[in-house]
């Protein structure tokens, strides 16, 4: 009677605590927009593979985020330079860090030196375009809004403004973290990690100043696949560290554009996954899926040394393209869990031409031409909503200090050869149009010939321009001069 009893009590007790835990949990999801905020403070930006203090058990609080957006030059591998677009210097973009309830007041400024407007999109914002909506900024100017963090997480946070894809590609990404109250658990070490995938004019490891290839984007035929924006950004000196016996955790984002990350760590097996990003925590994983524009959290206890490889295991883009990193451990030894040889530098970097195979020429398509002025005019609207609109908008009317009008625009109006100049070779510096100056860059149109005579003779015909018509012979004749 007495077992019964006490078997009951249990039984109870489990009860109560199984019902007062859900209530617990249900309250920590629907009322955080409810949590108070004590005072103010400045959040801590780190640059990768660095990330700031944890958050421990402080409460939530007004945190001023203050991220300047500069377009700087990098190198993407040995002697291959790169034009970066940057959230705070550094490609991924600096570290943010919160916790559950903060009220986050994010200052968004862009260099007076750079030359196209931005914005930021933070997955973590409950808001119209993650906050991009409230940050579209010119060069020199700084845009200021503010955010409740609702939903605990490690979230991304990329440039969204048009050519979306290209802002991205340029490197305009990052992580933000967002802990549940009272932080995550302790462990050793953290590092932050984030692959990206570039396409460049010339092919992997061709040398000097590399501009961004539209097109190789668009088919997603990266050039490079990296982490932390360039080749080597975490292998040999640059390594990421720990000793035997430490715990740690890797917070792994995903910028793409393009690729998905098969994320894994040569030679270990995460022991938690927090399955991307979110509250779901997976165990003993050997390789864990990073979508674009999403993140993961992995966790490991290192427990003999030596050099562990970090790859996306798609693997020719580790050993060809740069998505290759490096965790240098050291300590004793632990014979019964390894007890072969411990060899570093096993898996190098193989580049890129090694193993090429023998390439047939490329076959083009033979282009079929327009055969009337009405035809034009149909496949000219098919390349400017292709590739003209998301700069020059749908109407010609261009943004304001950032892309200049094609609509009635006196600068196109005066010189046709100018004009077919502008989309066959692309522009830079600064020009006046209808009297407003525009100093910014125009990419190079990969399009054919035939294809800008279309798109020219569209844009003539349409919002009040003069009406010419654009041949094939006549974009040929520029090409040729
Ligand atoms: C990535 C954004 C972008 C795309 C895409 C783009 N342009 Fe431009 N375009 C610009 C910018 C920026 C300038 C001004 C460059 C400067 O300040 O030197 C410009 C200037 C021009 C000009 C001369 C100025 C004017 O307003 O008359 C023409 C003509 C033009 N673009 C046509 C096109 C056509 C046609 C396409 C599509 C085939 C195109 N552009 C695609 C950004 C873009
Ligand atoms: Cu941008």
């Amino acid at each position: 009677m007495k077992k019964l009893n006490l078997v009951l009590g249990i039984v109870i007790v489990a009860m109560l605590y199984l019902t007062s835990c859900s209530n617990d949990e249900k309250k920590e999801s629907s009322d955080t927009a409810g949590i108070p905020v004590s005072r103010e403070m400045i959040a801590e930006l780190t640059s990768p593979p660095n990330v700031p203090t944890p958050i421990g058990r402080r409460k939530a609080k007004k945190l001023i985020v203050n991220m300047e957006i500069l377009e700087e030059e990098g190198e993407l591998t040995d002697g291959v330079k790169y034009v970066y677009w940057t959230f705070g210097g550094s490609v991924p973009g600096s570290f943010i860090r919160t916790r559950v309830g903060d009220e986050v007041e994010f200052t968004l400024s862009n260099h007076p030196d750079n030359k196209l407007p931005h914005n930021i999109d933070l997955h973590a914002v409950t808001g119209p375009g993650g906050g991009a909506e409230s940050s579209f900024v010119a060069p020199g100017h700084e845009k200021t809004f503010s955010f409740k963090t609702l939903n605990p997480g490690l979230y991304v946070y990329h440039c969204a403004t048009a050519p979306v894809g290209m802002h991205i590609a340029n490197g305009m990404y990052g992580l933000i973290l967002v802990e549940p109250a009272g932080g995550l658990p302790k462990v050793d070490k953290e590092y932050y990690i984030m692959q990206g995938d570039f396409y460049t004019k010339g092919k992997n490891g061709e040398r000097g100043l590399q501009p961004f290839d539209m097109q190789k984007a668009v088919d997603e035929h990266a050039d490079y696949v990296v982490f932390n924006g360039s080749v080597g950004a975490l292998t040999g000196d640059n390594a990421i560290t720990a000793k035997v016996g430490e715990t740690i955790r890797l917070f792994v984002g995903n910028g793409g554009p393009n690729l998905v990350s098969s994320f894994h760590v040569i030679g270990e097996i995460f022991d938690k996954v927090h399955v991307e990003g979110g509250d779901l925590i997976n165990e003993n994983v050997q390789t864990t899926l990073v979508p674009a524009g999403g993140a993961a959290i992995v966790e490991f206890r290192v427990d003999v040394p030596g050099t562990f490889i970090l790859v996306d295991h798609s693997i020719f883009r580790a050993f060809n393209k740069g998505a290759l990193g490096m965790l240098k451990v050291e300590g004793e030894e632990a014979k019964k869990i390894y007890s072969g040889e411990i060899r570093e530098g096993i898996y190098l970097p193989e580049g890129p031409g090694i193993q090429e195979m023998p390439t047939t020429d490329e076959i083009v398509e033979a282009e079929i031409p327009a055969k009337s002025l009405d035809e034009q005019l149909e496949f000219g609207k098919q390349i400017y909503m292709q590739n003209c609109f998301a700069c020059h908008q749908a109407e010609g009317q261009g943004i304001p200090n950032a892309f200049p009008p094609l609509a009635n625009s006196d600068y196109l109006n005066a010189d046709v050869n100018r004009a077919i100049d502008v989309v066959v070779n692309g522009l830079s510096g600064e020009i006046t149009v209808n009297g407003e100056k525009y100093n910014s860059v125009m990419t190079k149109q990969m399009i054919s010939s035939d294809d800008v005579a279309n798109v020219l003779t569209y844009v003539y015909n349409n919002w009040g321009n003069s009406k010419k018509v654009v041949t094939k012979q006549m974009v040929e004749n520029v090409k040729n001069k």
